[in-house]
């Protein structure tokens, strides 16, 4: 297989990361077309610990050509940070490069965010990672205020652009105080341009134009590895509008924001937890939002279930069949990967959401209408839980007769092969199926 895609079918946090490591051996490119330093991607060997938000977890293996796609957006001093640390590990990072066209974020978006969503407390809050992705998208597509990589590398224009940028955000950002109640502190162009011209220096070794080098390499015949970031349930489009990110996060994405054909994918992964989770606001049907002694708290202690970015707590609940089933068909996946599977363990019985009550109506589809979504009820499918220590598995066999039925039963509900299992965050601690 050539050209692979891994891509989260839940709400994101699905241990891509982890697949995607796997998967290195067999590629020469690793390749992030969406988001930004929202993402948070844990990749663990032995025991060294890598996490990762702006950087393609690729970038670990010297072999691959790791890219920072055109449809992402860069906050500078994350991207040297990342670098810095990498380094830092002995890992090299000559390997790396980043689109011009990608876009940049600045201090006012982040304050804009920030703004917006008052710690999450806004009436109309998202629950933000607070990293400035939605105010920096927004400005790229509404085209007047945006500003590229490649405009960090050209003084003269970077000031034109600059210029007039930071009063009319001077002036956005204050009114926005005034309803808010609070104060902010007006940027300085002088002092904005100098540091954006000095990360633009920096950034300059990694500065490529990345559609050609991906262009030349599948005509080169070289096997491209594409990293979604977030979950396809936060895709902009087909998500939970408007709880989502601001970005295409489903396979979709990838002509937009890297330039390769989505014709030339040969495999499209499905990432899910054995359990579903939600960091950040909207609606979660199958929540488990029954306290301190819950099954809820547990899978969140025992999957470590927060935020790697901000680690928030992340909300948990039951599988979710009908939203992977929605997501499923939308990214075209050839198979899925379920990880986590050990997180439920000592929890019996388990429960699959198979269906949705909305008002009195059986709906099998998924709403991804916001709306509709918080008024659907879950239809569970009970199913026997096993007591068994799963962290040691190692092959199907090892699995106890439970697991493994419930292995089939999600296979079965959503019409596709599982291909992996994850039971542990090590990459010794995985079941190929067959
Ligand atoms: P944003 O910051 O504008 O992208 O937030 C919009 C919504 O998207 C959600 N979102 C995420 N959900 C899960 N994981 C993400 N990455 C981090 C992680 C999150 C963290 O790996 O744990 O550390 O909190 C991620 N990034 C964005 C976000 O919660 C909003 O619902
Ligand atoms: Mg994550």
């Amino acid at each position: 297989m050539a050209n692979t895609c891994v891509v989260g079918l839940q709400w994101g946090d699905e241990a891509k990361g982890k697949i995607v490591d796997l998967l290195s051996e067999q590629h020469d490119f690793a390749v992030r077309y969406n988001g930004g330093a929202n993402a948070g991607h844990t990749v663990v060997w032995g025991d060294r610990v890598f996490k990762l938000s702006i950087l393609p977890t690729g970038v670990l293996h010297p072999h691959l050509t790791a890219v920072i796609g055109n449809g992402l957006v860069v906050y500078p001093p994350r991207f040297l940070e990342e670098v810095e640390q990498l380094t830092r590990a002995g890992v090299d990072v000559s390997n790396l490069v980043l689109s011009e066209h990608a876009h940049v974020i600045f201090p006012y978006h982040m304050e804009e965010e920030k703004l917006n969503e008052q710690g999450g407390k806004a009436e109309n809050a998202i629950g933000t990672t607070g990293r400035g992705i939605g105010p920096c998208y927004q400005d790229k597509i509404g085209r007047r205020y945006g500003i590229r990589v490649a405009d960090l590398l050209r003084p003269d224009h970077l000031r034109d652009r600059l210029s007039s940028i930071i009063p009319a955000k001077n002036r956005h950002l204050q009114s926005l105080a005034a309803n808010s109640g609070e104060p902010v502190t007006p940027l300085e162009l002088e002092a904005v341009l100098a540091t954006y011209l000095e990360y633009g220096q920096r950034l300059k070794p990694f500065v490529r134009d990345t559609n050609r080098i991906l262009h030349d390499a599948v005509a080169s015949g070289k096997r491209l590895l594409f990293e979604a970031a977030q979950g396809s349930l936060l895709d902009v489009d087909h998500g939970t509008f408007p709880y989502v990110t601001s970005s295409s996060s489903l396979p979709s994405g990838i002509w937009a924001g890297c330039g390769v054909s989505t014709r030339k994918l040969d495999r499209i992964i499905g990432v899910v937890k054995a359990y579903t989770t939600r960091v950040g606001r909207g609606p979660f049907p199958t929540e488990l939002d029954d306290g301190l002694d819950g099954i809820g708290e547990r899978i969140r202690k025992i999957g470590r279930e927060y935020g790697t970015v901000t680690g928030r707590p992340r909300r948990t609940g039951w599988f979710d069949a009908v939203a992977v089933r929605y997501t499923a068909e939308l990214a075209d996946v050839d198979e899925i990967t379920l990880m986590l599977l050990d997180v439920l363990s000592g929890i019996d019985p388990l429960k699959i959401c198979v269906a949705y009550d909305y008002h009195g109506e059986r709906l099998d589809h998924f709403p991804s209408d916001s709306y509709v979504l918080a008024q659907c009820k879950p239809i569970y499918e009970p199913i026997a839980g096993w007591s068994e220590d799963l962290t040691k598995a190692r092959t199907w066999a090892d699995l106890p007769a439970k697991a493994q039925a419930y292995i089939q039963r999600l296979s079965a509900i959503l019409n596709l092969k599982v291909s992996m299992v994850s039971v542990g965050p090590d990459r010794a601690q995985t079941i190929h199926c067959q």
